[in-house]
C-alpha cells in the first residue's frame, strides 16, 4: 500500500498542544525534518491547526497535527477548547509542548486533564531546554521529553516516545482511571431474562478486572441487593456503576455525593469518543420533521442489538421527539462514506469493532459534521439520566448542556 493510499483513519494521529509561543510548530518541524509550520517569535503564530501525512519511524504511517497555542488568560475559553476538542477527536497520541524556561501553567494542567478524562496517552516535551542550563524535574509519574526543537535534540527520543505510546492495542481505561489503590467500586448488575446463563456479559467481566488492575476491589450486587449492601460497607465506595436499565432505582438508593454512572457510559469512553456521543444525543432535541437518523451496526448476527436497534430505538425516538422521522439501517462493515444525508447517527456500542475502527466511523462524522452517539448514551438521554451518570466526566457533562442550547 502506498503512502497516500493510507486512509486517515488508519494513521496515527499524532497531535501537539501547548501554549502560544512554546514552540509546538518548530517542534512539528523538527519531528517531520520539513518546514511546515510557519514558526515566528509572535505569540498565536498558528490559527488553524495544520496537518501533514507521512511515514514517521518507528511508527510508520501517522497524521501530525500543529495546533494554535492556547492563550495563558486563566481558565480554556470556550471557543479555544471547542478548536482543541475537534481536533483531540481524532488524536491518538498527545503530546504537550512546555516551554521549559516557563514552566507549566494551568493551562496545560487543563490540557493534561482533558487528554486525561478522554483516555489519550500524552506526553509532556518541555522544549528550548537550550535556554537551561540543565533540564527541570518532571514531576513523578510524568512521561516527560526534555528537549530543543531549536537545536534538534532528543528528537529520535521523542519519537520513540510517541511510538511506544502509539501500541496497536490501545489500552484506554475503563474506569481505573478514576480509581485508586484501595479504593472501592460497586458494580450493580441486574440478573434477568436477558442476562446468559451462568455467566457475566463481557463489559461487566472487564471492568471487574479493570477495577483489580488499578489495585481496587469491586462489590458486585444485584439491584435488590444494593441497598443492604451499601449499609454494610465501612467505607463509602468511589464510584458506583450499574446498567443503565436499572439506573432510575438504584440512583433512588445511591446518596447523592457517591458518583454514579453506568457501563454503556464507560464503554462509550473506553471504545471512543464520550464527548462527542454526549454531544450526539443532546442533538436528538434539534431535529426536525423529514429529518433521516441512521441507525448502524458494527456486527450482522447480534439478535439483541439488531432488535434495539431496528425496532426500539426508533420508537423511542420517536416518542422523544415526536417529530416524523424517516431511519435509514447499516450493519456489520459497511458504513456510508457520505454521511450528509443524516441529521443524526445512532450507532452500536461496537463491541464487533475495534476501539480504532469505531473511533473511525466517529471521526468521519466528526469531519463531515454530522452529530454522532451510541445506543448506550442516546438511551440514556432519553431516560434522562446522563446528567447524573456524566458528572465523574466534567468535559462530556459540559458538553451535554452546550448541546442542548
Ligand atoms: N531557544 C529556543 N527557542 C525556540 C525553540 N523552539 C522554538 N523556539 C522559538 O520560540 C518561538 C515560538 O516558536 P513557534 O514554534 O512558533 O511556537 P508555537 O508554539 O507554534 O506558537 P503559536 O503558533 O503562536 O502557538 C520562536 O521564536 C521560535 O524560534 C527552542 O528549542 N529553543
Ligand atoms: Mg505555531
Amino acid at each position: 500500500m502506498s503512502l497516500h493510499n493510507t486512509v486517515s483513519g488508519n494513521r496515527v494521529h499524532i497531535g501537539f498542544f501547548g501554549r502560544r509561543n512554546a514552540g509546538k510548530s518548530s517542534l512539528v518541524n523538527a519531528v517531520t525534518g520539513q518546514n511546515l509550520a510557519v514558526v515566528s517569535a509572535v505569540p498565536g503564530t498558528t490559527t488553524d491547526p495544520v496537518q501533514k501525512a507521512m511515514e514517521l519511524l518507528p511508527m510508520g504511517p501517522v497524521l501530525i497535527i500543529d495546533t494554535p497555542g492556547i492563550d495563558d488568560e486563566g481558565a480554556l475559553g470556550a471557543l479555544r477548547v471547542q478548536k482543541t476538542q475537534q481536533v483531540l477527536h481524532k488524536t491518538d497520541v498527545a503530546v504537550l509542548v512546555v516551554d521549559a524556561s516557563v514552566g507549566k501553567s494551568d493551562t496545560d494542567e487543563e490540557l493534561i486533564a482533558l487528554f486525561r478524562e478522554q483516555g489519550i496517552p500524552f506526553l509532556v516535551a518541555y522544549n528550548k531546554c537550550d535556554l537551561l542550563s540543565r533540564p527541570p524535574e518532571a514531576p513523578e509519574g510524568e512521561r516527560a521529553v526534555f528537549l530543543s526543537a531549536q537545536h534538534k535534540t532528543n528528537i529520535d527520543t521523542l519519537k520513540e516516545s510517541i511510538a511506544a505510546l502509539s501500541a496497536p492495542e490501545d489500552k484506554r481505561p475503563i474506569v481505573g482511571d478514576l480509581l485508586q489503590r484501595g479504593d472501592l467500586a460497586i458494580l450493580v448488575t441486574p440478573i434477568d431474562s436477558a442476562a446468559p446463563k451462568g455467566r457475566l456479559i463481557l463489559p461487566q467481566q472487564q471492568t471487574i478486572r479493570d477495577v483489580l488492575d488499578s489495585g481496587a476491589g469491586a462489590v458486585v450486587v444485584k439491584e435488590t441487593e444494593l441497598s443492604h449492601m451499601l449499609s454494610c460497607l465501612a467505607q463509602t465506595p468511589r464510584i458506583v456503576i450499574t446498567d443503565s436499565q436499572a439506573f432510575a432505582p438504584v440512583a433512588a438508593i445511591v446518596p447523592e455525593d457517591i458518583p454514579l454512572t453506568s457501563f454503556s457510559i464507560l464503554f462509550a469512553r473506553h471504545k471512543g469518543d464520550l464527548i462527542q456521543a454526549v454531544r450526539g444525543a443532546a442533538a436528538l432535541e434539534t431535529v426536525q420533521d423529514g429529518d433521516t437518523i441512521l441507525i448502524s451496526e458494527g456486527c450482522t448476527h447480534h439478535r439483541q442489538c439488531d432488535d434495539i436497534g431496528s425496532v426500539k430505538l426508533p420508537r423511542w425516538i420517536r416518542g422523544h421527539t415526536g417529530k416524523e422521522l424517516r431511519f435509514v439501517f447499516s450493519s456489520g462493515t459497511e458504513f456510508p462514506e457520505d454521511l450528509s444525508p443524516y441529521r443524526l447517527i445512532v450507532h452500536c456500542g461496537g463491541c464487533m469493532l475495534n476501539p480504532r475502527q469505531m473511533r473511525y466511523r466517529q471521526k468521519c462524522a466528526a469531519e463531515q459534521g454530522v452529530p454522532m452517539t451510541n445506543y448506550g448514551v442516546l438511551i440514556a438521554h432519553i431516560q434522562g439520566i446522563l446528567p447524573r451518570a456524566l458528572a465523574p466526566f466534567p468535559a462530556a457533562a459540559a458538553a451535554l448542556t452546550a448541546g442542548r442550547l
